[in-house]
């Protein structure tokens, strides 16, 4: 493979770099913050999505390094969108991708906690995402770090919700805080008159979500006619390119200030 020569030298070269796309209060139409969504920037190929790299790196255990740096650089964002912000507002969050092997490292908790601590940020203002994938067949000694960040009040999201084959009742056991609903899920919303499959499932997932204490954040709205509905149904936070695509992070807080 052309790519996996650069990669182990492209962290130390600074070819990576993050954007963040908004997530935002169906509620009320506020953003409440963001997802980091690492690229690199190859000296070839120019700007590679994370599809293109993330499975390279998983192979060569060069995630764990690049993942601590998404998470270091996603932590000083946070404290820069803090720091420029009113006195008075919500503080914006940022939501962070976990891979697997990142999940069964040795040195997860320790180093979530040192970034934390070093951009003097809260642990509620990071959200770690993990897919259901990545926790079917986990069982309590796999789980006890994320148990421990939960535990510490950083919030852990099931990223790509309904895409895996896990039985629903395992979801009380998971430390988990809030559900983010694939986008094959919502596509069937993107025009009146919805699909009405669509519809019943999301209102089934909302509803089961809301009685375990856990949020739903629906993925891929691209139309108001989407928002609204998702928003009637009872979801709580959206994210797509109805509000925004991935972009650069001051861009969060032009879209922030807005609200105001
Ligand atoms: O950027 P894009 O929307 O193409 O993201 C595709 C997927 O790549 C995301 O859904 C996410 O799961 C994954 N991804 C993005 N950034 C990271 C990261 O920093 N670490 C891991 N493990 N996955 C990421
Ligand atoms: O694995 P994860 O769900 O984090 O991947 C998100 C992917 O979905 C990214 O590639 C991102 O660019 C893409 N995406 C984000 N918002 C939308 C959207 O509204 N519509 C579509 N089709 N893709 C989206
Ligand atoms: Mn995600
Ligand atoms: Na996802």
């Amino acid at each position: 493979h052309s790519l996996t020569n650069g990669l182990p030298a492209a962290l130390e070269k600074g070819e990576f770099f993050i954007e963040y796309q908004p997530l935002v209060r169906l509620a009320d139409g506020t953003v409440r913050g963001a997802e980091a969504l690492v690229r690199w920037l190859h000296p070839v190929h120019g700007v590679l999505g994370p599809d293109q790299f993330i499975p390279l790196a998983e192979d060569t255990g060069l995630i764990v390094p690049l993942g601590r740096w998404v998470l270091e650089q996603a932590a000083r964002q946070a404290r820069k969108w803090r720091d420029g912000a009113e006195d008075n507002s919500e503080p914006l969050r940022v939501n962070v991708n976990l891979s697997p092997c990142q999940l069964s490292h040795a040195t997860l908790v320790s180093d979530t906690v040192a970034v934390l601590e070093n951009a003097g940020l809260c642990p509620s203002t990071l959200c770690l995402e993990v897919t259901e994938n990545d926790l079917i067949g986990a069982d309590e000694d796999a789980l006890r770090p994320l148990r421990q960040l939960a535990d510490l009040g950083v919030d852990i999201a099931l990223d790509d919700f309904g895409t895996g084959y896990s039985n629903l009742s395992y979801l009380r056991r998971l430390p988990v805080s809030q559900l983010k609903l694939d986008r094959s899920f919502t596509r069937g919303m993107q025009r009146a008159p919805a699909d009405p499959v669509d519809v019943k499932i999301v209102e089934g997932i909302v509803s089961l979500a809301h009685t375990l204490d856990l949020a739903v954040t629906v993925e891929g709205v691209e139309t108001a006619v989407q928002a609204d509905h998702l928003r009637m149904l009872g979801c709580d936070t959206a994210q797509g390119w109805y509000y925004a695509r991935p972009g650069p992070p001051e861009r969060l807080h032009t879209l922030a200030l807005a609200d105001a």
